[in-house]
């Protein structure tokens, strides 16, 4: 039967890459961001593929994320999968010139909103018995580099709630696991920087990043292992990338 998989984040990067993929393998998807445009596009071409619904909400407003899941219609309520992807980095900045509009949207939407969208599904899959969470954690989340301060902060929140989650889900039967990579080429350097194209485009530079199809195949290769298979946690670099801060750029 064919599975059935929600992914936050699924507008851009490493989600829509993980979209694609999943509805090359004929899941049913349910895709979810905040712009529509996207998700129209997403429905109508990998509609051609599998079965798709979207979901428009901010994972930060824990009212808008539970209606969003009571509303799904029946073929789509029953979720296989849930790949807990939404989140970016805002700001890049020392601790003492932080800026604390970024420090909230980091923490409200990846480690708050992963945990609005998680309640909102654990339930049913505590009931089945059955279920696997995929949390997108980050190299930002095993170790800190400078003026990483918050987003490291909240990917180690993620490492933490993944960690938590496998725990208390345990006698449930219900799987979960983290993919924490490291560099990936999106648009996550566009969002850090508030739109400066030419300052992202340097944090790619000089050498060969991930691209969100590879963190895709992983994700895939993780939810596709049989029943008693579980990869607890896993860490993604270019090759070129060794730590955060040491990477092999030919510039
Ligand atoms: P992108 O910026 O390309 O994608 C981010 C996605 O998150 C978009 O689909 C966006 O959709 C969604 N999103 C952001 N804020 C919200 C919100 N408030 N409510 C709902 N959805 C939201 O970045 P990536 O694909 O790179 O990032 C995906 C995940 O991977 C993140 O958790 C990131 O921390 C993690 N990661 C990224 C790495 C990288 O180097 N790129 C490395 C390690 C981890 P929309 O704007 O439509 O709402
Ligand atoms: C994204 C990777 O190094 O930009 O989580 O924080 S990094």
């Amino acid at each position: 039967m064919n599975k059935t998989a929600l992914i936050t984040g699924a507008t851009s990067g490493i989600g829509k890459a993980t979209a694609e993929l999943f509805a090359e393998h004929g899941m049913h998807l349910i895709l979810c961001g905040r712009r529509q445009k996207r998700l129209d596009e997403l429905r109508i071409t990998l509609g051609a593929k599998t079965k798709i619904y979207t979901l428009n909400f901010d994972v930060r407003d824990k009212a808008a994320v539970a209606n969003a899941i009571d509303s799904l219609p029946d073929e789509f309520s029953n979720i296989d999968i849930l790949i807990n992807n939404a989140g970016n980095a805002h700001g890049l900045d020392t601790i003492d010139e932080g800026n604390l509009e970024d420090w909230d949207a980091m923490l409200d939407i990846n480690v708050k909103g992963l945990l609005y969208i998680s309640k909102a599904i654990i339930p049913q899959m505590v009931s089945k018995k059955a279920g696997h969470i995929i949390n997108i954690g980050s190299t930002a989340g095993k170790e800190v580099y400078p003026r990483g301060n918050v987003y490291c902060a909240s990917k180690h929140a993620v490492d933490a709630i993944n960690q938590g989650m496998r725990i208390d889900l345990n006698a449930h039967g219900i799987r979960v696991g983290a993919v924490n990579p490291g560099l990936v080429e999106t648009e996550f350097s566009n969002v850090r920087f508030k739109g400066d194209e030419a300052r992202a485009d340097t944090v790619y530079k000089g050498f060969q990043a991930l691209l969100a199809e590879d963190i895709a195949d992983i994700i895939h290769f993780v939810v596709t292992r049989r029943r008693h298979v579980n990869i607890a946690d896993l860490v993604v670099m270019p090759t070129a990338q060794a730590s955060s801060t040491i990477i092999n750029k030919k510039l």
